[in-house]
This record gives structure tokens, C-alpha cells and sequence, in this order.
């Protein structure tokens, strides 16, 4: 009897109540137009895989330009010799191999180090997917770059929530998207990353009481490989010679703390020379609600219906 009275309850008995609009915000309609992004960019499938598997990748005919690939493998070699001195050469042992801090040497904090990095992150692609997946309010959390050689050690299977210490069990929906340019062709003896199918879905990171069996991520230069932070993952160790390079770039909901400090350290000349969407992966608008005694600006609120700070 109980349950029929609840299921017979309509959204609001009170005629007035009734008459006045949801307010439910942007956010469905925000998830209608993340849809039509992925379409237009032919995404379906990465969505489907990202969903069934936990992870996809996409190829780089579908993301960028061997150009703009060039441009962007050039800016991370030219940042990592301005940082340590050291010439990288990819085809060879080098001054930067077993140097990894475990796994790999880390550049960290490159996204102001030059413009490609910023054009990189706001590439249709992982944007679309960002939009879909941690919502169109997302931040940027990290750029950071990985330099890896013969003799760094095989990264351990971990989580992204893991590390930014979000304890379990996860949410069911991605908190983060991590969205890895591969600037050299991975290869399992040249160290590729590599993820657990099906391991998103476990609510957890790596315990050690359950068998993992990872897919090594074997992809061309300028290809992505995108998942989000519940699967498991870690990499091979580097038996080629040469270097690996990678650029890690990640996207959050709005309420994960950033991995970098780019909402504090952005200068105006950076935000200037970006479109607006860029002050907003750097978390401009994260206090939409800042108000004290004068009140908020109800254009930009999230609750206002029909607006946002995006529109
Ligand atoms: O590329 C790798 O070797 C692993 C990267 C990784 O663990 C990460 O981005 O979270």
C-alpha cells in the first residue's frame, strides 16, 4: 500500500510549486550538448569502450597533426633541456635513463611552459570526453611529462582516485578523466603503459588479493589513451633502447582538488591569450557561490535555470 502511494506521488502535489520551473540548472541539458560533442568528433566508440572497459584509445588520425605532434614533442624536449641541461635523444641511451624517481623521470607543472601545452589541452577531443564523462563544469587538474628510459623500473598497478588519496569504495562515475598523449609509439618492451580491463568497475584500487591481468597499450605516436580514475594501471619497464615520452594531461569534476596550482599561479597574459574556456579549466569560476553580505550574480549561478558561466 505504502509503495503504491509513493509510486503515485507526482513531482509535486502543490499546484504552485508545480508551476514554477525545475531547478535542475544546465546540467541536463549541459549532458544533451556533451552527447552532440562526442558525435560530431565521431567519439561513440571511445565513449562505449571507456564505459565497457575503462579505458579507449584514440588514434592519432582522429586527434591532432603530425605538425602539431612535432610541436609538441619539440616543447617538452626544449623544457626538459631548459630544466636539467640535458639534450634528450630519443633514439638513444641517454644522460636521463634509471633516472626515473621509480618509474620515470617527472616534468611537472608544464602547462605554462609553452602555448602548445595549452592548445594541447583544450583540443576538441579530450575536451569532448571531459565534458561527457567529468561534466562541463570540469577543471584541469595536471600536465605533466614523463621521460622514460632503459633501466626505470616497471610502474606498480595503482589508480588515479588512489592517488589523489580519494578513499574507497569510488563513486560509480568518473571523478577524473586522464586524457595521455603518447608522443612516442608505445611498445611493450618500450616500457607501454599498461591497464586491467574491467577494473573501473571494482570500486577499488589493487588490493593484492585478486589476480590482475593487464592489456600493455601498444599505440602510436600521437595516438591518446584515455581513462578515468578507477582503473587499475602501471607500465612496463623500458628493455629498448631510446626514450619513452609522455605527456600526462587530466581533467576533473569541479570539486577534486587540482594536482597543480594553476588557479593561483595563471597569469592574465596566459588567460588573455586563451579562449574563455581556458579561465575556466583553471578554475576561475570555482567559486561561483563567493558571495558575502552583497548576494550573487544569479546569471552565473549553477542552480539558475537555463544559465551558467559557460553560456
Ligand atoms: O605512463 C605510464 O607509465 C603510467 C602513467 C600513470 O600511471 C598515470 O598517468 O597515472
Amino acid at each position: 500500500m505504502a509503495e503504491q502511494a509513493l509510486e503515485d506521488t507526482p513531482v509535486s502535489t502543490d499546484d504552485e510549486l508545480r508551476a514554477a520551473p525545475l531547478q535542475s540548472g544546465k546540467a541536463q541539458a549541459d549532458f544533451a550538448r556533451a552527447w552532440e560533442g562526442i558525435q560530431r568528433l565521431g567519439l561513440e566508440k571511445h565513449v562505449a569502450e571507456l564505459e565497457a572497459v575503462g579505458y579507449t584509445v584514440i588514434p592519432p588520425e582522429k586527434l591532432t597533426t603530425p605538425a602539431f605532434l612535432a610541436r609538441l614533442r619539440g616543447a617538452f624536449c626544449a623544457t626538459v633541456e631548459r630544466r636539467t641541461g640535458i639534450a634528450l635523444d630519443l633514439e638513444r641511451t641517454g644522460a636521463l635513463d634509471g633516472q626515473g624517481a621509480g618509474a620515470w623521470a617527472p616534468f611537472t607543472f608544464l602547462l605554462f611552459e609553452d602555448p602548445v601545452f595549452q592548445e594541447a589541452i583544450l583540443n576538441p577531443v579530450p575536451l569532448a570526453l571531459a565534458d561527457y564523462t567529468v561534466g562541463r563544469s570540469c577543471m584541469f587538474s595536471t600536465c605533466i611529462g614523463l621521460v622514460k628510459g632503459p633501466g626505470d623500473a616497471p610502474l606498480g598497478l595503482h589508480t588515479d582516485n588512489g592517488a589523489l588519496a580519494v578513499p574507497a569504495p569510488y563513486p560509480a562515475y568518473p571523478l577524473l578523466l586522464n586524457c595521455t598523449w603518447v608522443l612516442t609509439d608505445y611498445t611493450k618492451s618500450g616500457g607501454a603503459l599498461c591497464l586491467v580491463p574491467g577494473s573501473h568497475s571494482l570500486g577499488h584500487g589493487p588490493r593484492g588479493d585478486e589476480v590482475a591481468q593487464p592489456t600493455a597499450i601498444e599505440a602510436p605516436a600521437g595516438s591518446m589513451v584515455v581513462w578515468s580514475g578507477s582503473i587499475w594501471h602501471g607500465s612496463y619497464p623500458r628493455r629498448d633502447p631510446g626514450l619513452r615520452l609522455t605527456l600526462v594531461t587530466i581533467y576533473t569534476r569541479p570539486f577534486v582538488i587540482p594536482q597543480e596550482r594553476y588557479r593561483e599561479e595563471v597569469t592574465q597574459e596566459i588567460l588573455d591569450a586563451n579562449p574563455p574556456r581556458f579561465a575556466e579549466l583553471m578554475g576561475k569560476n570555482l567559486y561561483q557561490y563567493s558571495f558575502k553580505e552583497e548576494g550573487y550574480d544569479l546569471n552565473k549561478v549553477a542552480l539558475t535555470p537555463g544559465k551558467s558561466w559557460w553560456d
